[in-house]
């Protein structure tokens, strides 16, 4: 499904005299705050977050999965979506991988992968294994279940079978152009007295040395915290404490990448952010939003706040630019097409972005040396509350893509097309 960007270019045009005086004035408002706005347009139009290949399908949950037609049917199919993803936000550059949801086979089938994506200028970032689910494909050991865990399981077995399907999924990164492997793992207790907390710990120690000793020289290696589920009593990698452990304790390249949904209620992820970036251990990020769990709802959709808070702590560790990590968005898609949640996550980050760019960090540094706890929270809610929309859309427009993405994405009938295509009732793998 090729893209004819001729169509952004003709909605772009539609909505051109609007954008540029709108723009005129948000220039002129962030410029007498002190803040550079050519800059921050500059900035953002840097920016991009990998689009997850498990989400461009419909997701659900185990009360049901409603999908809603077009979806793709194959990782082929699902780079030709985040290509179109990709056109309209100029800021999705890389699909990050699911193993064996998303696996081409090594050899041609990653070859013509590979090729398939560069011609419609999208990236691997990220790999992400699978030993969460007993797939045939990931183990040729029928024996083998990790139904009582991965890495962590007595059953040395199932740790063999993890540890030679991330060696796998790093082998399939190598040929897809891929720097990096995510490692989340399910592993944990469900009854207190199942298992022992040091026992299990130490086994994913062991696991993730085995790992990462097949991790080529440049690349980085994640390990991705959770609190609960699908354990419910505890998880192994339960906090960015538990993370940090891990990493510091598996390699150098070993850092922590943090998925928004994975803290408890009230638990202030930008301090976690401030430490890890601080110790030279942040990885990367899973960006989505939760009103209670792990609800991988819409980027910025429940905290905006929070997600400016955590974008403001970026800016602090990468000296006033985004520091060079994994950003990645990670969500599920039950209700919105997963393109137009895609579109609107990207939207949410660009903006997010903007907004803690447009903070003055002089003055907020010079009411914290103050004690003048009222003026910094002048400084910053002048940032948060600026309408940095024509920014955004301004770096859009100049990566090429629409300055009003979803209304460019109902406009051009990608949606229909793609169903007419793909039929009504295909369904993609994933969550
Ligand atoms: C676990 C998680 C992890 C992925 C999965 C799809 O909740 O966030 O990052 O492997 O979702
Ligand atoms: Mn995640």
């Amino acid at each position: 499904m090729t893209i004819d960007r001729s169509r952004i270019e003709e909605e772009n045009q539609i909505r051109l005299s609007w954008h540029e005086s709108d723009l005129a004035h948000a220039v002129d408002v962030v410029d007498r705050s002190g803040v550079d706005a050519e800059a921050v347009i500059v900035e953002v139009a840097r920016f991009s977050a990998a689009a997850p290949s498990w989400a461009v399908g419909t997701g659900g949950t185990r009360f049901g999965r409603f999908p809603g037609g077009g979806e793709p049917r194959d990782t082929f199919e699902k780079v030709d979506d985040i290509a179109m993803l990709n056109a309209l936000t100029g800021a999705n550059r890389t699909v990050s991988l699911h193993v064996p949801w998303d696996d081409p086979g090594l050899g041609a089938g990653a070859a013509a992968l590979r090729r398939h994506a560069e011609e419609l200028g999208i990236g691997f970032d990220a790999m992400n294994s699978n030993t969460f689910q007993d797939n045939p494909s990931t183990t040729d050991d029928r024996t083998v279940s990790y139904k009582f865990g991965s890495l962590a399981n007595v059953d040395d077995g199932a740790r063999r079978a993890a540890v030679e399907h991330n060696r796998y999924v790093i082998e399939l990164g190598v040929e897809l152009g891929s720097r990096a492997l995510t490692v989340w793992l399910a592993d944990g207790m469900n009854h207190p007295g199942q298992a022992s907390f040091r026992g299990q710990f130490e086994r994913v120690l062991a696991g993730l040395g085995e790992i990462y000793a097949h991790v080529p020289d440049d690349w980085e290696m994640y390990t991705e915290h959770k609190p609960y589920e699908p354990a419910f009593y505890s998880s192994v990698n339960n906090d960015w404490g538990t993370s940090l452990l891990l990493a510091q304790g598996t390699g150098d390249r070993v850092k922590c990448l943090v998925d928004l949904g994975h803290h408890l209620p009230n638990t202030n992820i930008e301090q976690v952010v401030s430490r890890l970036a601080m110790v030279g251990r942040l990885g990367g990020f899973h960006f989505n939003d939760s009103k209670y769990g792990d609800d991988d709802l819409t980027v910025g959709s429940i905290t905006p706040f929070q997600l400016f808070l955590i974008v403001g702590e970026l800016l602090e560790a990468g000296g006033g630019q985004m520091p060079a990590a994994a950003y990645m968005i990670d969500e599920s898609h039950n209700l919105k097409d997963p393109l137009e949640d895609l579109i609107q996550a990207t939207d949410a980050l660009q903006v997010a972005l903007a907004q803690a760019l447009c903070v003055n960090r002089t003055d907020l540094a010079d009411a914290q040396r103050a004690n003048d706890p009222a003026r910094a929270a002048e400084v910053l809610h002048r940032g948060f509350r600026t309408d940095v929309r024509p920014l955004v859309a301004e770096a859009r427009r100049r990566n090429g893509a629409a300055l009003e993405p979803l209304a460019t994405f109902r406009a051009v009938g990608y949606r229909a097309a793609v169903t007419a295509a793909r039929g009504a009732d295909s369904v993609a793998t994933g969550l």
